[in-house]
């Protein structure tokens, strides 16, 4: 319904700024040479490839020791990297377009939600996840921004924000989302998610309703009359390590391939979705080339079943 002229500007966000361990920036470049973009054609979309962060290449943004704000890592580096995306997905939003980011790291999603957002400021987003990443700049243990983009885009504990950050407003209530595949949330996280009263499912809400009721419990949490757009943060290893195993950090007992792939099936269903990020694909931390195969092909399969894939 949103997309009639079933067009995707592919967003390619390169981007390992948001954590420690590199690689992540290749995810882009791998989800393309396993044909993503003749994926999705055939599934009768047009696409163009939009790639905003050579411009940050051109400008020699690189991991910089020097660039952190308290224990917050990188803050300069995030957040001319998610501006950059930002704009790029705005404008996707804004030209009728489906913006489909391909990370790299979840900082990015800074971008992707703001921007998003301000192209469709009655949006609704789903996080699928096994972690919240919710910390503000008070909570985080670790300082790494791809545990924060959800509390930047919320404006929460604005006022300790790297001055970096001036740029970004805030335009995501605690209402509009809704957290699937949930197993390792912060004690810092699972009290601002209580103190907002933010949707969110565990991997123990999968076990006890069954995916196919928490998806339709997620869905009416955050788009009861089911008119909104509709983003999907898709972090893969929200999906169990034996399925996806090149990712920064996996967590054991999470959602099973099918399970993961149903989720994005039912939003499209819904005829609602109107972005879509896949996130945090390492293929450097692969044991061989089979787990890289695994996970990218895996990243692939999302993609094109939220955008229209179905077994019959
Ligand atoms: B991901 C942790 N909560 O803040 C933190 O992969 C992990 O984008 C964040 O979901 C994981 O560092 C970020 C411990
Ligand atoms: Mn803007
Ligand atoms: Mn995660
Ligand atoms: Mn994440």
């Amino acid at each position: 319904k949103f997309h009639p002229s079933r067009k995707i500007t592919l967003i390619l966000a390169p981007f390992d700024g948001g954590q420690p361990k590199s690689g992540v920036e290749e995810g882009p470049q791998h989800l393309l040479d396993a044909g993503l973009q003749s994926q999705l054609e055939e599934l009768g979309w047009t696409t163009s490839i939009d790639e905003p962060l050579k411009d940050l290449d051109l400008l020699g943004l690189k991991k910089d020791a020097s660039d952190v704000h308290g224990i917050v890592k990188r803050p300069n580096m995030v957040s001319l990297a998610s501006q950059r995306i930002h704009d790029a997905v705005k404008t996707a939003a804004l030209k009728n377009t489906l913006p489909l980011t391909i990370g790299g790291d979840h900082s990015i999603a800074i971008g992707t939600v703001s921007g998003f957002f301000e192209a469709q400021p009655d949006a609704c987003l789903l996080w699928i996840d096994a972690h919240a990443d919710i910390n503000t700049i008070s909570t985080t243990e670790s300082g790494n921004l791809h545990g924060c983009p959800v509390s930047f885009v919320m404006g929460l504990d604005k006022e300790s924000w790297p001055p970096h950050f001036k740029w970004l407003r805030p335009n995501l209530r605690a209402d509009r989302i809704a957290y699937i595949g949930l197993r390792d949330v912060d004690k810092g996280e699972k009290k601002i998610l209580k103190d907002l009263g933010i949707t969110a499912f565990s991997m123990y809400h999968v076990d006890k309703y069954g995916i196919g009721k928490v998806v339709e419990m997620a869905l009416k949490a955050i788009n009861p009359e089911n008119n909104r757009p509709v983003h999907v943060s898709y972090d893969v290893d929200a999906i169990d390590p034996l399925f996806v195993q090149a990712t920064g950090t996996p967590v054991k007992d999470g959602l099973t391939l099918r399970e993961g792939l149903f989720i994005v099936e039912e939003v499209a269903a819904t005829g609602n979705l109107a972005a879509l990020d896949v996130v945090e694909t390492n293929p450097s931390l692969a044991l061989n080339e089979t787990h890289v195969l695994d996970t990218v092909r895996v990243g692939c399969a999302i993609a094109r079943c939220a955008l229209g894939e179905t077994l019959l």
